[in-house]
């Protein structure tokens, strides 16, 4: 297999909004960031992420941009970013930033000026459509409710926005746009930047003639996916991105793909490295969906968890790369999610333990702001305690339309907001977490007291020391990072064991996801193996290995002939 320096990193993503606040206005900031990289570069990461920072309305926190070449005053100024990719560079880290172009915010000029008139030169930067009966030009919801077109009374016509209304869909069959995105993209990169993480990538070509979509029993909108998603042109103007800016310079590319498949990966992600470097995919964070989307209170089922994991790590193998992660700042806390927080000694281990089922798989890993701590969902109380655009959109239209009561869509909420993502950073047990001195912008989770950064880096068992040990196995052991993968057990309900397998070299991963007791058969050829790491006490490794609550190890044999 290729060696690349992004395989054999470990990325950490910053949402700046919640991460560290340097002047106290309760936002977090570039400035904060800042004084953070030396505690980022004692946890080991080697790339940061930063979500965005460019100027912006916030209408979705930074993910509707008006500016691309622009820092939003709250968050600083070019000189503050500057400084801060210079103060990871000096410490051996990578910078990775967001690339939000499926859309812009409809306050940036382009757009303005597009509204503006039928003839304006920048009409069709944009997606413009005449109505239909008096309504919308077909049936489309956005992924933040409502219909996904929405009516300019300027020129009379509905422009098209997959997401909020406040963001509307770039036009990428232009050939104008794809010019004005390489033009901005390679101004980021001469300045320095290693990469970029691709919002909805998968989204940027819809299909022209749009029609309605089916609609799901009970929504009054239909779904635009099959006409966007992966849409006719997205593997021909990706390819257009990387001749003519991708391959110019060394990069780390994730492509952020709803309705990835492994097929689709293998395009995006390809190993001949004509699109991007990898890609997310979204099928393990889907797997507790259905028919209400993600808005239930469900468990995800471990044995289809390792079914679905395993046909990504098989699927991709030697034809493309994995990114490997639990969290993100549109997921909730997976140690709340998966594991579980009712009392810190379980808490702590359920982290670990799902860190190290992660961890040791091929892929590159990301961890989320947090998750290095086992932060946990968050004890919202009503709609007031909510920031996110997509969790009140919601609320109002599932209550409106009684697919919900009030009291139900608030369980939800509390259990799969990407608010409990979002509150700030518990750094320490001061007021404000650390985070602030001020008012923050969303609440801080009243945890913090005793479950913060302070008190983990003072405690060599802590959750924080945990990753820190899996990001340092990463980097010595090669079979980590280029192994091939083998499911074991797939049927059983409470353990999630594999082998990697390299050069002669076989190591074995075994968690038990659950908080029962489990006990495990250690395959031949595991005898007298190294222990690299485990969750809970070391295992006696003779036949028949017990693992208590959230147990895990994983071994590592020298000469396995196997
Ligand atoms: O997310 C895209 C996306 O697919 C999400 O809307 C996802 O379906 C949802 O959050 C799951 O609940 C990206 C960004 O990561 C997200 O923060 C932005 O809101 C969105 O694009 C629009 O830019
Ligand atoms: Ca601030």
């Amino acid at each position: 297999m290729k060696k690349a320096w992004w395989k054999e990193s470990v990325v950490y993503q910053i949402y700046p909004r919640s991460f560290q606040d340097s002047n106290g206005d309760g936002v977090g900031d570039l400035p904060g960031i800042l004084r953070r990289l030396d505690y980022l570069k004692e946890l080991g990461v080697d790339v940061l992420w930063i979500s965005p920072f460019y100027k912006s309305p916030g209408g979705d926190n930074g993910y509707d941009i008006s500016d691309y070449q622009a820092i939003q005053p709250e968050f600083g100024t070019m000189e503050d970013f500057d400084r801060l990719l210079a103060g990871a560079h000096a410490r051996g880290m990578r910078v990775v930033i967001d690339l939000v172009v499926n859309h812009t915010s409809k306050e940036h000029p382009w757009f303005i000026e597009s509204r503006s008139s039928r003839d304006n030169p920048k009409r069709d930067y944009y997606i413009w459509r005449d109505g239909k009966n008096g309504g919308p030009p077909n049936n489309w919801g956005s992924n933040f409710s409502g219909s996904a077109w929405t009516l300019d009374e300027t020129t009379g016509q509905y422009y098209l926005h997959t997401f909020g209304d406040f963001q509307p869909d770039l036009n990428w069959d232009n050939p104008a746009v794809r010019q004005e995105v390489f033009r901005m993209m390679r101004w980021w990169c001469d300045k320095g930047v290693d990469g970029f993480r691709m919002d909805v990538i998968s989204m940027i070509s819809k299909t022209p003639e749009m029609p309605d979509g089916e609609r799901k029993p009970g929504s009054s909108y239909g779904s635009f996916a099959p006409y966007v998603v992966n849409g006719p042109n997205v593997h021909a103007y990706l390819q257009q991105m990387n001749r003519e800016v991708l391959s110019q310079y060394d990069l780390l590319t994730v492509g952020e793909c709803s309705g990835l498949t492994v097929d689709q990966a293998c395009r995006y992600a390809n190993a001949d490295g004509t699109e991007l470097t990898m890609a997310f995919q979204f099928e393990h964070m889907d797997l507790d969906g259905g028919e209400s989307f993600k808005w239930n209170t469900r468990k995800i089922d471990l044995v289809e968890l390792k079914a679905l994991l395993t046909k990504w790590q098989k699927g991709l193998e030697d034809r493309a790369w994995n990114s490997l992660y639990w969290c993100n700042h549109d997921q909730p806390r997976i140690v709340s999610r998966m594991g579980d927080d009712s009392t810190p000694a379980l808490r702590e281990k359920s982290a670990k333990a799902l860190a190290l089922c992660l961890h040791m798989m091929q892929g590159t890993p990301y961890v989320y702001q947090g998750e290095e701590l086992g932060m946990t969902n968050v004890p919202f109380g009503g709609l007031e305690d909510f920031r996110d655009v997509e969790s009140i959109n919601a609320y109002h239209e599932l209550t409106a339309n009684h697919t919900f009561t009030p009291q139900r869509m608030l369980e939800c909420l509390r259990y799969k907001s990407r608010d409990n993502a979002r509150t700030p950073m518990q750094w320490d047990s001061s007021a404000g977490a650390g985070f602030t001195t001020g008012t923050p912008w969303i609440m801080v989770n009243p945890n913090y007291t005793s479950l913060n950064a302070a008190e983990q880096l003072a405690r060599p068992d802590s959750v924080f020391h945990f990753y820190q040990a899996l990001i340092r196995l990463r980097h010595t052991h090669e079979i980590i990072v280029y192994g091939s993968y083998d499911l074991l057990l797939p049927d059983d309900p409470q353990v999630y064991a594999y082998t990697r397998t390299l050069n002669g070299q076989k190591l074995l991963c075994v968690c038990n996801l659950t908080g029962r007791p489990a006990s495990f058969a250690l395959p031949a050829g595991f005898a007298g193996a190294r222990l690299l790491i485990s969750v809970g006490d070391a295992p006696s490794l003779d036949g028949q290995v017990t693992l208590g609550p959230w147990d895990g190890f994983a071994l590592l044999q020298d000469n396995a002939e196997l």
